[in-house]
């Protein structure tokens, strides 16, 4: 027997940050070591993502998790009772292999990637180490650059503008540590300029600024003020950072923006695009078209990704197969990476490799349906990815990601260092 034979996995019915009941599983080891995780949700979610196993029905919505906590106790545990933690790849492979569906949809992503990632707790509990130096070795040194959002919009705001993240990043910082004050500057700045402006309503989905705007580009007129408030550059200290998430508001091509009432094509919706990008500070594009319009995204990456980075987030899905043949077809030149759009961790890794091996983007993200769990900082530099996209700065179930990072910056001392410059398209 080894130190780290799966003894127990336990499934819990837990809640995240809307409220909504999520799938917590603790995997415990023969030695004693005991990993512990939550799976996120999203709201604007892929068609091509692992689905998470929600109960329907009455209750909550029919958000409820049930019958994925149940999955956790029967069938999971019967299947990894003592299985080697160590072996991360083999424990992600027999839970595929027992949910035997194209999108999870037995077991529920949820169930499979929180019992993914509690195992790899497990597993560095095991050994004595943080996630992030059991992924990344002693070598691990580089912190993610974060991608903030300063307003929340689209389907995290009662799609009261279409834009769903008017996100910043902060391009000149020296150090991660920075990179948050700057922000913290920056979303201050933002609140004290809604105020005055009377536009205060609260915040969204992920802590941003609930988006009382006319027009879409009003919001990036008040975010490059808030900037300059916040007594940053514009683009050279603080760029802006935007998802637009075009599948909530499009499909074969035709998009709908509901804040002007304006109907667009796929050619008029990348020429307003491209059109903001000649007028704002603008280094990130995240799904500038929809899903299904990979022509689309051609095209804009053709236009604009050689300046920007082109993200692909519902597209890609975290999914290794289709980050090789969006290479291939030059459909946007980064990847977003979210766990549970894979359901687990070997999956979402490979997803990862895959674009970083073309010399590619990769942006580890949080959900918009998130809780204190910080996995995917520790998978961020456990991995060396060099962007981290947690929503907001505020709300107790972001920060905690955020000041994850300053504890693991911290541990890691003076060899800490953001990417290089030349690591990003704005470099
Ligand atoms: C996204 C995420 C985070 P959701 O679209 O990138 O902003 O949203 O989790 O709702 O998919
Ligand atoms: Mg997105």
């Amino acid at each position: 027997m080894t130190d780290t034979e799966i003894h127990d996995v336990r499934g819990r019915r837990v809640w995240d940050s809307r409220g909504r009941p999520t799938v917590e599983v603790e995997v415990h080891l023969s030695a004693g070591a005991v990993g512990r995780a939550i799976a996120p949700a999203g709201a604007s979610t892929g068609s091509g993502e692992a689905m998470d196993l929600r109960d329907g029905g009455e209750a909550f919505g029919g958000y409820d998790v049930r019958r994925a906590v149940n999955a956790v106790n029967s069938e999971i545990d019967s299947e990894l009772f003592g299985a080697d933690a160590d072996d991360q790849d083999a424990i992600d492979a027999a839970l595929i292999a027992l949910d035997g569906t194209p999108n999870k949809s037995k077991l529920g992503g949820n169930a499979m990637v929180a019992t993914s990632m509690a195992v790899a707790h497990a597993a560095a509990a095991a050994e004595g180490v943080p996630l992030w130096r059991r992924l990344g070795g002693i070598r691990a040194h580089t912190l993610p650059l974060p991608e903030i959002q300063i307003f929340g919009g689209g389907a995290h705001a009662g799609r009261r503008v279409d834009v769903q993240d008017f996100m910043v990043i902060a391009v000149g910082a020296a150090d991660y540590e920075e990179a948050l004050d700057w922000t913290a500057r920056v979303y201050i700045a933002a609140g004290e300029k809604m105020a005055s402006a009377g536009k205060l309503q609260g915040v969204a989905d992920e802590g941003g600024f609930w988006p009382v705007f006319d027009t879409n580009e009003a919001a990036l007129d008040m975010l490059v003020r808030a900037i300059e408030a916040a007594g940053l550059i514009p683009g050279d200290q603080v760029a802006i950072s935007l998802d637009i998430a075009a599948s909530e508001f499009g499909s074969g091509g035709q998009y709908r923006l509901g804040l002007e009432e304006r109907a667009l094509d796929s050619d008029g919706l990348t020429d307003m695009l491209t059109g903001w990008l000649e007028r704002y500070p603008i280094v990130s594009v995240e799904d500038p078209l929809g899903e299904d319009d990979e022509a689309g995204l051609i095209a804009f990456t053709a236009a604009a990704g050689e300046r920007v980075q082109v993200i692909g987030d519902d597209y890609l899905v975290t999914n290794a197969d289709r980050v090789r043949t969006a290479i291939e077809k030059r459909a946007c030149n980064a990847v977003l990476v979210k766990p549970n759009q894979a359901g687990t961790l070997t999956e979402a890794r490979a997803a990862f490799d895959a674009a970083m091996a073309a010399g590619w983007g990769a942006v580890v993200s949080a959900r918009s349906g998130e809780t204190e769990d910080v996995t995917i900082v520790h998978l961020a530099v456990g991995w060396g990815a060099y962007q981290l996209k947690v929503g907001s700065f505020a709300r107790s179930e972001r920060m905690a990601k955020w000041n994850e990072g300053l504890r693991i910056a911290e541990a890691i001392g003076k060899n800490a260092s953001l990417p290089p410059a030349g690591a990003f398209p704005w470099g």
